[in-house]
């Protein structure tokens, strides 16, 4: 192995900073939420049979965890359906599975029914701070996304069906806790909620649910992103994308060209594909590296100087049962700036002529602007004065 090589390898250990959402998984066995009360226009509820006022969830929570703080993104947590509630859709006599069943009395002697179907709920938030794992969980919102709530006093003949929608917070004092073990990602949320709903006059009818929802997700590990050159026979040199240096500073040729390299802690079993999800360039070719499967190798074209430009691969699964569905990485791009900066200047341009005639080695690759190998000479103090005063955006 080049020491280059070796030196760069050091560095991947760090993991990679990126921040991007994660899917959570919801667990139904450690998620129910229980109908605390209820009132259906107006009337205090109790629950059908045994099970009418609890239920379990399943789908999906979408959340972005950072090194402090946590947002939730969007849900689909999805109310199954737990058991066989009068009345039948549509407030008819009857009755047929729903997540949850309740009964009531009107006028203290008319028998009334209700039944929850197709709930679902989605959760958002602003940054939350992360502290010690846990978080205020009083910063969510619950929305209703879908869900209809049937309704029927038969005596009375009064039934129909109203929709079931609304946003409202959290109120849960407990807080909510995020934590990683064995690479799996685990999330609970208590939930303390009432949403309110018409029945038949506005606003007449409320339902609190509490409980917890407890989802799981397990990323696959990423443990660093270079751009990679052959510089002739001096040998391949990287530059780290995640820490600095790590502006890629040499020239992408004619058509800007660069490779990436992907690595990841545990060998790769699928990745979906890789794209230019912001900036200007595009994929040529991408695919699991055939000598090594903790790699994935992407090569771009059409990369302009002087800009950022960010790769993003797509359903990545791992040999340890990982999977994310987006993996992102930004890459610096400008052409002669050879100590990172973010500027090319004469701060590069001296570096670049302080090195004129040494070999190119590990210690000066990065004013190899040609990657040509051989000694930095005249073409690459050239590349950087003919670059001066380009900066990045
Ligand atoms: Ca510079
Ligand atoms: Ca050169």
């Amino acid at each position: 192995m080049h020491k280059g090589l070796a030196i760069f390898l050091g560095a991947w250990v760090a993991s990679v900073a990126a921040v991007h959402a994660e899917t959570f998984t919801i667990n139904p066995a450690q998620s129910i939420l229980t109908i605390a009360s209820a009132n259906a226009a107006g009337n205090t509820a109790t629950q059908q049979g045994t099970t009418g006022f609890a239920t379990s969830y399943t789908g999906t929570i979408d959340a972005t965890v950072s090194g402090g703080s946590i947002q939730f993104n969007s849900a689909a947590a999805d109310a199954n359906a737990g058991g066989t509630y009068q009345p039948a859709p549509g407030g008819t006599a009857g009755s047929a599975p729903g997540d949850y069943g309740g009964r009531f009395t009107v006028s203290g002697i008319f028998p009334g029914f209700f039944a929850i179907r197709g709930l679902v709920a989605s959760l958002t938030s602003n940054s939350i701070p992360l502290t010690g794992g846990n978080f205020d969980a009083t910063q969510l919102m619950f929305s209703a996304t879908a869900g209809t709530g049937d309704y029927l006093v038969t005596i009375i003949n009064t039934g129909g069906t109203t929709t079931l929608t609304g946003t409202t917070a959290n109120t849960a004092a407990t807080p909510g806790s995020f934590s990683t073990a064995g690479g799996v990602q685990t999330l609970t949320i208590p939930v303390d909620v009432t949403l309110v709903f018409t029945a038949i006059n506005p606003n007449d009818s409320s339902i609190r649910f509490t409980g917890n929802v407890v989802a799981t997700a397990h990323p696959v590990a990423v443990a660093g992103v270079v751009s990679r050159k052959v510089h002739g026979a001096a040998g391949t040199f990287d530059i780290n994308l995640v820490s600095a240096p790590s502006v890629e500073c040499r020239s992408g040729g004619a058509n800007g060209n660069h490779t990436l390299v992907f690595s990841f802690a545990n060998t790769l079993t699928g990745v979906g594909g890789a794209s230019v999800t912001s900036g200007t360039g595009s994929v040529s070719s991408s695919a699991i590296d055939g000598g090594d499967a903790h790699n994935y190798i992407v090569n771009l074209t059409g990369v302009s100087n002087a800009q950022r430009v960010t790769v993003t691969l797509a359903n990545v699964t791992d040999s340890a049962g990982g999977n994310s569905s987006a993996v992102p990485i930004t890459m610096d791009v400008l052409l002669g700036d050879a100590n990172s900066s973010g500027s090319v200047n004469t701060t590069d341009i001296a570096q670049t002529k302080s090195a004129s005639g040494q070999p190119v080695d590990a210690s000066d690759f990065r004013r190899d602007f040609n990657f040509s190998g051989g000694t930095i000479n005249a073409t690459d103090i050239a590349v950087v004065k003919a670059s001066s005063g380009t900066a990045l955006p």
